[in-house]
């Protein structure tokens, strides 16, 4: 998809703050500092769209990014992320859950693992939550160009196995910095959209 148009259209910070519209959503979400923003910026195609830092848990609120006034792109707050407070990680799990729960022109999710790490014990709740909740989803493994290729192949066993997806169920490589991967996730995007 070319992206002529992109703008911050619109925060929400607590549950019931949701913009009202009918345009269809696709939603980001992983723990803090997996590379949600950047993975939007490079997907935007705009450097600094998405708020990206290298101070984890920074971003705050959900954020709806709104493309050719047509589609909207969700970042998410990030969970599990250990310098967080509880407190506030705790704050943020219900407002996530009853937007995905909620979200009736939500049309899939990117979620994004870390390739060099085992999924956390979150990542792997958030994975079942939205296999459960059928919300169609494709999984990303972030970071792709910090490790060797052979590495990389083997990582992505290692997410596959510990996340127990199904042959059908995508996890695609990704790297902000290269930019690879980024074709073949704008396809998966596409095709969770209405034709
Ligand atoms: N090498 C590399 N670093 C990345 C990549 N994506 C993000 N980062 C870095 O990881 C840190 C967190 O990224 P950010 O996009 O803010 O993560 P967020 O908290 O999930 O939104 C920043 O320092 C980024 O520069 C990537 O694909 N490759
Ligand atoms: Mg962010």
């Amino acid at each position: 998809m070319k992206i002529k148009q992109a703008e911050l259209k619109a925060g929400a910070y607590n549950i019931g703050d949701f913009p009202d519209w009918d345009l269809p959503e696709i939603s980001f979400l992983g723990r803090s500092n997996v590379g949600k923003s950047s993975l939007i910026n490079n997907l935007i195609g705009r450097k600094n769209l998405a708020r990206t830092s290298s101070t984890p848990g920074k971003t705050r609120g959900l954020y709806f990014y709104l493309l050719n006034g047509k589609l909207c792109f969700v970042d998410l707050p990030g969970y599990g992320y250990a310098k967080v407070s509880k407190k506030e990680q705790q704050r943020w799990a219900p407002i996530i859950e009853e937007y995905l729960r909620s979200r009736g022109n939500l049309f899939g999710s990117v979620h994004l693992i870390d390739c060099r790490h085992e999924p956390s014990e979150n990542d792997q709740m958030m994975n079942e939550w939205l296999r459960m909740h059928s919300i169609p989803r494709v999984i990303v493994a972030t970071k792709a160009d910090k490790l060797s290729r052979s590495a990389l192949l083997r990582q992505i066993k290692v997410i596959r196995n510990s996340l127990d997806l199904f042959e059908e169920e995508t996890l695609l490589p990704f790297s902000a910095r290269t930019g690879n991967g980024r074709e073949q996730l704008w396809k998966s995007i596409t095709a969770m959209l209405p034709q």
